[in-house]
């Protein structure tokens, strides 16, 4: 029962010009696998954490045994973040919104511009490593833009991750070198807005059992 990289939905060179073959094929073969091989070692002495979903063990990371907690929040993390991420992403994606995200980003920011540019500032000024969420509270129509380190999720804080963007340098310095900003936005030419509804969708439908306890 050990977890597992799924393969890309698309080519490796599907999100090109916007991601470049080669770092889709880095990020998702060798860092992507790297957590999945890591978060598989950590719980090899805990065979009861192993029947549970990625999700289910960044829920509560209090009850992870001490020894492999960290080793928890930075894998397991790595793992379910990049499992989103490859999804929210689609070959002739991008554009406005359509759908019930489009009506949320209206409501929480005004117009879809205005939401674009405060998710760049806070992807631009996420310091390091981390990812820039667009993220719903549960059991509350509120949604709010928020930026973790690392591989950290915003299931650990309680909170939904509606999607998000992965502003580590080997998400983009190999195209982009130091340019983030460059990155980030050209990032929502990628962008797959369907998968995103679905995402919202089961989120506000309560079918998000990783975070139904809270
Ligand atoms: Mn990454």
């Amino acid at each position: 029962m050990a977890f597992e990289v799924s393969p890309l939905p698309y080519d490796y060179s599907a999100l090109e010009p916007f991601i470049d073959a080669q770092t889709m094929r880095l990020h998702h073969d060798m860092h992507h696998a790297a957590y999945v091989k890591n978060l598989n070692a950590a719980l090899e002495k805990y065979p009861a954490l192993q029947s549970k979903s990625g999700e289910e063990l960044l829920r509560d990371l209090s009850a992870i045994p001490e020894d492999i907690r960290t080793a928890v929040r930075n894998n397991g993390g790595g793992h379910v973040n990049h499992s989103m991420f490859w999804k929210i992403m689609k070959p002739k994606g991008g554009g406005a919104p359509a759908g019930p995200i489009a009506e949320v980003i209206k409501q929480a920011f005004g117009n879809f511009t205005d939401f674009q540019a405060k998710f760049n500032d806070a992807g631009a000024k996420q310091f390091g490593s981390g990812w820039v969420w667009l993220v719903g509270k549960p059991r509350s129509a509120e949604v709010q833009i928020i930026s973790t380190p690392n591989q950290d999720s915003p299931i650990s804080q309680g909170l939904f991750p509606i999607f998000g963007n992965d502003v580590w340098e080997h998400a983009y310095y190999l195209k982009y070198n130091n340019r983030r900003p460059e990155y980030l936005q050209a990032w929502w030419n990628v962008v797959n807005w369907d998968e995103i509804n679905q995402r919202l969708e089961s989120f506000k439908s309560h079918q998000v059992p990783e975070l139904a306890s809270r």
